[in-house]
């Protein structure tokens, strides 16, 4: 079988997941800025260019349809360089991606910060118990390999730095060694 990741790529492909109101959109910007990565919010993406199948009015969300979002971010991934943001992970393929972070958050700050963004009672929820059950965690480590995830705890501005931080050095370190 193929490696799953391309020697033909000198900049990395990174993924930041995580249950919503961890940090990854922030993260992921910040990252980008600092290194020189192309930033993708799929689900930015997905309203845009209609990557779905609906709404779904109880949870104010749509209803993803993984194949169209597989299909329409294969070219832009073929190249590397790409910093994916989204909440889901188990979907994409995982030859894409040379770093998968994780990040998570405590309870009361994921409740927090989606209470602030005007989420419903049932979303904030649903995203909590998300976060305590660690699903996001699990679907990363069921689909990619130990090595390349990275989990990290987001819960404060200091740790945001931190983590920004240590992304940007996975980032020199791989073009550094894929020249
Ligand atoms: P996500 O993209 O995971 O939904 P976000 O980046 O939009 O999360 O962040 C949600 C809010 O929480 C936003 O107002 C910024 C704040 N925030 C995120 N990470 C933080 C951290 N580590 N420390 C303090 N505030 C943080």
């Amino acid at each position: 079988p193929p490696p799953p990741t391309s020697p033909a790529r000198s900049s990395p492909n990174i993924l930041i997941t995580g249950t919503p109101g961890t940090g990854k959109t922030t993260a992921a910007g910040m990252v980008a800025d600092a290194v020189g990565l192309e930033l993708v919010t799929v689900g930015d993406l997905i309203k845009q260019r209609n990557l779905h199948d609906g709404y779904d009015e109880e949870f104010d969300t749509y209803w993803l349809n993984e194949d169209k979002v597989v299909d329409e971010m294969e070219e832009m991934m073929a190249g590397g360089g790409m910093c994916i943001d989204f909440h889901t992970c188990g979907f994409f393929p995982e030859r894409w991606f040379d770093l998968v972070v994780v990040l998570r958050a405590d309870t009361k700050n994921v409740y927090d910060r989606l209470e602030r963004r005007g989420y419903k009672q049932n979303k904030i929820d649903e995203n909590v118990e998300c976060e305590i059950m660690q699903v996001v965690a699990d679907d990363a480590r069921e689909s990619y390999k130990a090595e390349i995830i990275m989990e990290l705890s987001s819960n404060t501005l200091d740790e945001m730095e931190d983590n920004v931080e240590k992304i940007a050095a996975f980032v020199s370190e791989f073009r550094r060694s894929h020249q």
